[in-house]
């Protein structure tokens, strides 16, 4: 029986509180075609694993195959592991984010082949083609490496159109003890609803599965959820879909079958400000519905129009009170610094935000709220060459995915604690941008941090004001004194 190992390569900055649903889906299409297969997830929050520890982990299990996801932030570790692996000998696939916008690339660093977009109905020829059993030049959507060590792109492989065809993903192969989060020890219920989104934002590197929004039945939704809550005693679920909401039909069958099923679970979506509206919000609320991630993305009018946002400012100021009204948490996505942006571009965000604060349940200051540009993207084939960013991802001088030093301040190392993107600068701002982009950060940092009634963060508050304040007079004070309190909270992080 052939072995796979599928693998999601480290990241520096990630810690998962779930198994990525990518390899889920696709250790699940192998089994059923019986195939063993090994999940790796090297980010899991209780069990990172840097590239030495796969190089060891691979030999020692010796698969077939190895098959690893690819996302943009990640790529230099990932090439250079796979060369590394590529030197024991092993055949390498690869899929995801980056392996579908930058297919030749990925064979050109090492990989054997990449799939092109969704990976369930291609796995399986493609290992076969990899272990020599059929031609490569006869499946359909990847590229691969030919005997002349070129990159050799096959015809482009239409998308699923019956999303409930797809197997559910490898739950069994999945150790939650490897995860912890909200629900110790008991599985996380990450769903995928639908395929694909109809808006074109210039910044989206989203393309993987396509402009055509495709969707499963409420029905099949329905099954999972109820498998897992029977299983495994699930009972919080999160949607991963990019626009969940675009059908609504399918939707109210969703929450209707969730009350004839008497399914008591809660769940929370991600969704665009344009697919909703109160009576629909009212029905997900009663069905359980308790949190919803919107991209607003910016406060300033002509930012929205140039990145073809599907929403208006007026939009946001409606529909953000009205979740709340509703009783369900706004969780707020912003992205500040586009090139064409300035300081007062930039308060109107921050004006926005401080607006919506009351009915906000948390912003969120994820790498991605300064512009990342992403391959693939309308912001990045604009920008490119003005700003020098070109395959960005292959140069150290851009990598953000690692964490800040401990040498900057206490303040600094919080509020932008999911690396070093600012460093990165890929957008050249000035200094008045980048105290901006500080404020900006803060105000959503504080804003999280005022919500919790812990003592823990009124803590953290205060340390927050303490070293921003001693860092304005000195930085080598500030170090000095804040030294023991990093020390104590690696302690405690460990401890837990
Ligand atoms: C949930 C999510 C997360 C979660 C991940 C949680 C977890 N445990 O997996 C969290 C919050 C941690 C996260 C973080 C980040 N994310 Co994220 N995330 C997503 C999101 C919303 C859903 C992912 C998902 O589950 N999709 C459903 C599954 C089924 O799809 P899939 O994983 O892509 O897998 C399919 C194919 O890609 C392919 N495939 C995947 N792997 C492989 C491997 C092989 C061998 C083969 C053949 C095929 C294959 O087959 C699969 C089935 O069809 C996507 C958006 C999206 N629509 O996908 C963004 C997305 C993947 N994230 C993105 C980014 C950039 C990030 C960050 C790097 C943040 C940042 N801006 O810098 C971080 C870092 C991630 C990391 N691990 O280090 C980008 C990736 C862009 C890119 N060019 O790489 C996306 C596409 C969002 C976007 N629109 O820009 N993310
Ligand atoms: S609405 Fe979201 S998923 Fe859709 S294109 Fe815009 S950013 Fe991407």
């Amino acid at each position: 029986m052939p072995k796979i190992l599928l693998l999601y390569p480290p990241s520096r900055i990630q810690y998962h509180q779930s198994c990525p649903m990518g390899i889920q889906l696709l250790a699940s299409v192998l089994e059923k075609h019986g195939y063993e297969v090994i999940l790796l997830d090297a980010n899991a929050a209780k069990k990172k694993m840097d590239s030495r520890h796969i190089i060891e982990f691979a030999c020692r299990v010796k698969p077939d195959v190895i098959g690893m996801t690819l996302l943009t932030p990640m790529i230099r570790e990932a090439y250079a592991l796979a060369r590394s692996l590529k030197k024991h000998g092993f055949k390498l696939l690869a899929g995801g984010p980056h392996a579908t916008l930058m297919p030749e690339e990925t064979v050109q660093q090492g990989f054997d082949a990449a799939v092109i977009g969704e990976g369930e109905p291609v796995i399986h020829e493609a290992v076969q083609a990899l272990m020599g059993n059929i031609p490569k030049d006869q499946i359909l959507g990847w590229v691969y490496r030919d005997e002349q060590n070129n990159a050799v792109m096959t015809a482009p492989r239409p998308f699923i159109t019956d999303l409930d065809t797809v197997p559910l993903p490898a739950y069994h192969m999945v150790d939650p003890a490897l995860y912890g989060g909200r629900v110790d020890g008991v599985l996380h219920g990450n769903i995928f609803s639908s395929r694909g989104c109809t808006a074109k934002c210039s910044f989206c590197s989203g393309h993987l599965f396509g402009k055509r929004f495709r969707f499963r039945s409420a029905k099949s939704i329905l099954d999972e959820i109820e498998y897992l809550h029977t299983t495994y005693g699930t009972s919080e679920f999160h949607f991963v879909d990019d626009a969940m909401t675009l059908h609504k039909k399918r939707l109210r069958e969703f929450c209707d079958g969730l009350k004839q099923r008497n399914l008591k679970i809660g769940w929370t979506i991600m969704t665009r400000i344009d697919a909703v509206d109160e009576e629909f919000l009212t029905a997900i609320k009663e069905a359980g519905c308790s949190q919803i991630d919107y991209g607003v993305e910016s406060g300033h009018p002509v930012t929205l129009r140039k990145i073809h946002k599907p929403h208006t400012v007026d939009m946001v100021r409606k529909v953000i009170p009205m979740t709340a009204r509703v009783g369900i948490t706004s969780n707020v996505f912003f992205i500040l610094g586009f090139p064409w942006e300035d300081v007062a571009a930039m308060d109107d965000s921050l004006q926005l935000m401080k607006e919506l604060a009351p009915n906000v349940g948390s912003f969120h200051p994820a790498v991605a709220s300064i512009l990342i540009p992403f391959p693939g993207t309308e912001i990045y084939e604009q920008y490119k060459t003005e700003y020098g960013f070109e395959n960005w991802w292959l140069s150290e001088e851009k990598n953000y995915d690692t964490l800040i030093p401990e040498r900057t301040s206490y303040y600094e190392g919080k509020i932008f604690h999911l690396g070093n993107i600012l460093k990165a600068d890929f957008f050249h701002y000035s200094q008045p941008m980048k105290d901006k982009i500080y404020e900006i950060f803060e105000f959503m940092y504080m804003h999280n941090l005022s919500l919790s009634q812990s003592l823990q963060s009124r803590i953290q508050q205060r340390l927050i004001a303490v070293s921003k304040r001693l860092t304005s007079r000195s930085t080598v004070a500030e170090r000095l004194m804040f030294k023991p309190v990093w020390t104590f909270e690696h302690i405690l992080k460990a401890v837990r």
